[in-house]
């Protein structure tokens, strides 16, 4: 699938990312099924633990459910895999790939995405070709226990400075979403107010609408 830029921005507005470590009893692909059908706008499958075949496997499953509902896909890390099975993109954080090296392996129709936590860090990624920005941990979180918090105003600093869309990171649930209103973001990314909730449809519909009255 291939997104323009108007849409790309569009998706952004609930970006669910994966993690196992919640599965409790279901699948991945069910669980992303759940969230798709709650609404979720964009799916980052990132897997920490899974073999290089098992992740193939998974990765190829969740593409094909991913077009079925017409949402990018994208790889956390993995260039090699998400060239392979020809996914819509990739998302690297700070100790990873350079953007630009991660633009030249998978081209220039593909989706490229970026971690940032300063305005400094931002701006380059925006240089190195990143279509769009992940910023955070925006509150405190369990889920990455090595994210440290950025400030709300460089959150607001970084959505005037760059003209990519970014999204918000990091602890976001129904109730706190609302506290970045007006910080500029096109949508926030989540793991754990999607993946760990019990009913994983009704939670993303739900925090879905407070993503949209706050946007
Ligand atoms: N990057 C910064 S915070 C974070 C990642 C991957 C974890 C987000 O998980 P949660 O459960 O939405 O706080
Ligand atoms: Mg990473």
């Amino acid at each position: 699938m291939s997104f323009t830029k108007e849409q790309l921005r569009e998706q952004m507005l609930l970006y669910a990312v994966t993690d196992r470590h919640w599965l409790n009893g279901q699948t991945l692909y069910e669980q992303v099924e759940e969230a798709l059908k709650g609404g979720a706008t964009f799916i980052q499958l990132r897997e920490k633990d899974l073999t290089e075949e098992e992740f193939l496997e998974e990765a190829k499953k969740i593409q094909q459910l991913c077009k079925k509902y017409r949402v990018p896909f994208i790889i956390n890390d993995n260039v090699k895999l998400a060239k392979e099975i020809d996914a819509d993109g990739v998302h690297v954080g700070q100790s990873d790939m350079e953007a630009l090296d991660v633009r030249a392996q998978l081209g220039e129709d593909k989706i490229i995405g970026v971690s940032a936590r300063t305005v400094e860090q931002a701006l380059l990624a925006e240089k190195h070709g990143a279509d769009y920005l992940g910023v955070g941990a925006v509150f405190q979180t369990g889920t990455k226990t090595d994210a440290r918090e950025v400030e709300h105003s460089v959150l607001k600093e970084i959505c005037t400075k760059v003209d990519i869309p970014v999204v918000a990171i990091g602890g976001i649930t129904q109730d706190n979403v609302k506290e970045l209103s007006g910080s500029g973001i096109n949508g926030v990314a989540v793991i754990s107010a999607i993946f760990a909730q019990k009913d994983i449809e009704t939670a993303t519909a739900k925090l879905k609408s407070c993503v949209e009255q706050m946007v």
